[in-house]
């Protein structure tokens, strides 16, 4: 660890989470085996290794399974407001372990510590809300067309949930899929990013935690750090009844097509190409914080980030050169230090994935007004650092239709709001989007059936920073998913619908005779 980086107190967060100089990285509960090869976290932040974790083997991957099969068994005959009891005890956890676990967020991922912190404090809002939700599960029930019988529908919990995460939200979306899937009756088993694995195992610390004071079976939640081999297996097995998969559209393909062909369910969190439009009716100053924050939030690494501004032409020029000055003031460096606006990015493959794009938007004709750039120095010796860059480019790139996960920010002209609409609109993907207006129309035409097609679409709020109250997700290549808030429970159990005969005769449905 860097001297620097000493001073706040990244030794103390490490042993307060219980991670250790070597981990072992499969864990069904309390105990904690491996018998993989050895993977390094290096922290982007100062470059520095932070610990060791040794992955999951093949071999480990079936006694998880089994361990989770046997815990379900029990774990579903718990009352659901009692499960919802657990996840209320994880929250409070939570609570008491929030400036560490926003810490090494912040260390091992690299986003600043209040988006660490905002991160874990989702986590909060989650068990919360799944605490509520637990006695909340409803179903309908209908009148029958024969006399003397009673209709319903009733939820049942599905099994297994795996859930496989990506880097760039390392403790969240495991919170937002078990806090729900246990509710439901379900156990869990996470594989994270590899990218994090300490975020991972300090998670389940807590919650291992949770289970002992509760006397619980091991396997209600579970975790593999192993490399994408044995996320392959999960995808493959029938044994898992739901996998709910964050990541990119090319691998989030793979999954959606090899679970449907063992008919199991999934749940797709996958890119998004995320836009504002700034209308000529935007308040401006609003419009410049949502869009800097949006844009370099996370160093762009969010699947929410703002890739686009799509800018009145009347603006136009006024937004580009109010963007230009907050851009010359953002600081980089450490995320620890809360003076610093913009982190590192996650590693150096992601620096180099930065400087392609660069590279093509410039082949393409993109005019860079503000230009990007590799920082080195003392300061940035992780070699992950990057000056967050704006372009003005034509939505049609073959660049500006792909996901970047960095700091790169396109601006796109428009005269009239159809056009608008129709450009946020012309990307693969569809995750989130929003408007900047105080013109009502405009607010209703773009909220409309002939406005946006994303998941998401806000108005006079920037793309990023949903509430987990929310269903969070989005369309088209984005994979349909839905996650979090809402009745977002509902992918997580089974639908059963039941119906009683309560009379001496057995009259048939749709008037059918059938006598003897
Ligand atoms: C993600 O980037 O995968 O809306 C999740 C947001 C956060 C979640 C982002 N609440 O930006």
């Amino acid at each position: 660890m860097s001297k620097k980086v000493k001073d706040f107190g990244i030794e103390k967060t490490l042993r307060n989470l219980g991670i250790k100089d070597e981990n072992k990285g499969t864990s069904v509960g309390g105990e904690y085996f491996a018998s993989g090869k050895m993977i390094e976290s290096f922290s982007p932040v100062d470059g520095e290794l932070i610990s060791k974790v040794e992955t999951s083997a093949e071999s480990d991957y079936d006694r998880v399974i089994e361990t989770a099969q046997n815990a379900f068994k029990e774990f579903r005959l718990i009352p659901a407001p009692k499960r919802g009891e657990l996840v209320r005890q994880l929250g409070q956890k939570l609570r008491q372990y929030k400036d560490d676990l926003g810490k090494l967020v912040s260390y091992e991922m690299g986003k600043s510590l209040q988006e660490g912190l905002g991160e874990v404090q989702e986590m909060i809002d989650i068990c919360d809300f799944a605490v509520g939700l637990s006695r909340q599960l409803h179903g309908f029930t209908m009148h029958s067309e024969r006399p003397g019988h009673r209709m319903y529908e009733q939820y049942h919990p599905l099994g297994i949930v795996g859930i496989i995460t990506a880097f760039n939200f390392p403790v969240a979306v495991w919170s937002w899929n078990t806090a729900l899937a246990w509710i439901c009756g379900n156990v869990t088993i996470w594989k994270p990013s590899e990218k994090t694995p300490l975020c991972a195992i300090a998670c389940q610390n807590i919650m291992i935690e949770v289970l002992k004071e509760n006397n619980l079976p091991e396997g209600i939640s579970s975790v593999l750090v192993a490399d994408h081999e044995i996320g392959q297996k999960m995808v493959d097995d029938k044994r898992i009844s739901l996998i709910s998969f964050t990541g990119s559209t090319r691998v989030g393909r793979m999954v959606s097509s090899k679970v449907a062909e063992r008919f199991g369910k999934s749940i797709l969190e996958l890119g998004g190409n995320n836009a504002i439009i700034i209308s000529k009716d935007a308040d401006l100053d609003m419009s410049i914080i949502g869009a800097v924050f949006g844009a370099v939030g996370t160093a762009g690494q969010r699947c929410t980030s703002t890739r686009r501004l799509i800018i009145h032409e009347s603006v136009y020029d006024e937004v580009k050169n109010r963007l230009v000055k907050a851009y010359g003031q953002l600081k980089i460096g450490n995320p620890l230090d809360e003076n610093n606006h913009v982190g590192p990015l996650i590693d150096r493959d992601a620096v180099e994935q930065y400087t392609k794009s660069i590279e093509k938007c410039k082949q393409e004709g993109g005019n860079f007004v503000v230009e990007g750039a590799v920082l080195e120095g003392e300061e940035y010796a992780s070699g992950c650092y990057v000056k967050p860059c704006i372009a003005e480019v034509e939505n049609s790139y073959e660049i500006v239709q792909y996901e970047t996960f960095a700091p790169i920010l396109y601006l796109i002209k428009y005269s009239t709001l159809e056009e608008a609409i129709a450009t946020q609109n012309d990307v693969p993907q569809g995750l989130s989007s929003a408007i900047m207006t105080q013109n009502l129309r405009e607010a209703e035409l773009f909220l409309s059936h002939a406005g946006s097609d994303c998941g998401i679409a806000n108005v006079n709020i920037g793309t990023s920073g949903a509430e987990i109250g929310g269903a969070f997700g989005g369309e088209k290549e984005t994979g349909g998913g839905r996650e979090s808030g809402s009745d977002v429970w509902k992918y997580y159990m089974r639908r059963q619908t039941n119906t009683i005969n309560y009379t001496a005769q057995l009259p048939l449905a749709q008037g059918i005779k059938f006598d003897l």
